[in-house]
């Protein structure tokens, strides 16, 4: 007699442990893109009825939303992957007492409470956990490649467990040289619109926003902005003291005004960044999505971005922005001299239609239940 497939568990609720990333504590900014993507994802899921748990550092606090259980680990905060040299010597397992370790500890503890745990640390060590639980263990990838132990652990777990692996952009995913784009769910990110509110009226000033470091290229924002004689406002966390330094005398001699404006909060910033002429993103890196791009559509901001990882995808060129060689000020200056051509109702018609948390939360939703009812049936 034919043994009955389970029939998997299409509606039934699930409980999900959403393990943050141990750079620092949820709403503290040194997360960054990462931040929004788990307290959005919490909101979205836990609105329809999934149980939510997130594990995350301790000083982490959530916005309003009562229905998700946050448990905070003590512990020191992990290294920036991208500050730490791609050929990283593997540090022991765990690192005493550090934060990423404390987690790790409680997902092997807790893991039966749970259908499934979602990891969104760039660290490998979440990864080594995978074969190790009962309970299936997801990965969501938030950057490009940037270590070799990360392109490591994440081909073996490609290898291992199919369907394990999610990323934000094709781009990002194909930076991962040792996987091929059918290991990836490729899910792409979201903003909870009702935050943003669209400005038809710009101002004269440009904008970047973004975490003050290296990799995100804002010396260039500054130097296209002096070219255009335009003024420049920078939003973001500094997280690299050294290198905001190093931008002071160009900022001092720009001919128009370049302010820095703090790292505000999200109705702040959308309040500030809706009245710029343009958001200006010129990441030295693949930016594994972008969700600046997406916050300054949603308030009518065209974006001109360099051609290069998740801004490319976003960036619709000649309907919400213009993309531009990489690394090309003058490219940079010439688009934005032809800003006043794309249609701002056009850049929120775009992020209401591609970035809802409806759509995002569906994308999700319809991973999670491959995993878990691929684990019934297996
Ligand atoms: N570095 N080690 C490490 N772990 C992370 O989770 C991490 C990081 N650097 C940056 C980062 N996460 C996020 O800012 C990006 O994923 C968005």
């Amino acid at each position: 007699m034919a043994i009955l497939p389970l029939i998997p568990p299409q509606k039934t609720p699930l409980r999900l442990l959403l393990l943050s990333t141990p750079v620092g504590p949820l709403g503290s900014g040194l997360g960054g893109g990462v931040e929004a993507s788990v307290v959005n994802l919490a909101r979205v899921l836990g609105q329809r009825g999934h149980r939510i748990t997130i594990v995350a550092p301790l000083g982490s606090v959530l916005p309003d939303h009562s229905q998700v259980e946050l448990v905070q680990m003590v512990g020191s905060f992990q290294p920036t992957a991208q500050t730490q040299p791609r050929l990283q010597p593997s540090e022991p397992f765990p690192v005493a007492n550090s934060a990423l370790a404390n987690a790790c500890e409680y997902v092997q503890a807790e893991q039966a409470r749970y259908d499934l745990i979602v990891n969104f640390a760039y660290d490998w060590q979440p990864f080594q956990l995978t074969a190790m639980l009962e309970t299936p263990l997801a990965h969501f990838v938030t950057m490009g490649s940037l270590l070799d132990v990360m392109d490591q652990v994440i081909a073996q777990t490609a290898l291992q467990f199919p369907n394990r692996l999610g990323a934000y952009t094709r781009s990002q995913a194909e930076t991962f040289r040792q996987t091929s784009l059918s290991d990836w769910q490729i899910l792409g990110s979201a903003i909870d619109l009702q935050q943003y509110d669209y400005c038809d009226e710009p101002e004269g000033s440009l904008g970047w926003v973004g975490r003050i470091s290296p990799e995100k290229g804002l010396e260039d924002a500054i130097a296209a902005s002096a070219s255009a004689r335009r003024p420049l406002k920078i939003f973001g966390k500094i997280e690299d003291a050294a290198y905001w330094q190093s931008l002071t005398k160009q900022i001092n001699e720009a001919p128009a005004p370049v302010n820095y404006c703090g790292f505000l909060s999200t109705p702040e910033l959308q309040k500030a960044l809706g009245s710029t002429q343009a958001l200006l993103m010129t990441p030295k890196w693949i930016e594994a999505f972008g969700m600046v791009a997406i916050e300054a559509m949603a308030c009518g901001v065209p974006v001109i971005a360099y051609r290069r990882g998740g801004p490319a995808e976003i960036v619709r060129d000649g309907q919400t922005g213009w993309l531009v060689q990489p690394d090309n000020i003058e490219a940079l200056v010439s688009a934005i001299a032809r800003i006043g051509e794309i249609d701002r109702r056009q850049c929120r018609q775009d992020a209401a239609d591609l970035y809802s948390l409806t759509a995002w939360g569906d994308r999700f939703e319809r991973w999670f239940y491959q995993i878990v009812s691929g684990m019934m049936s297996s």
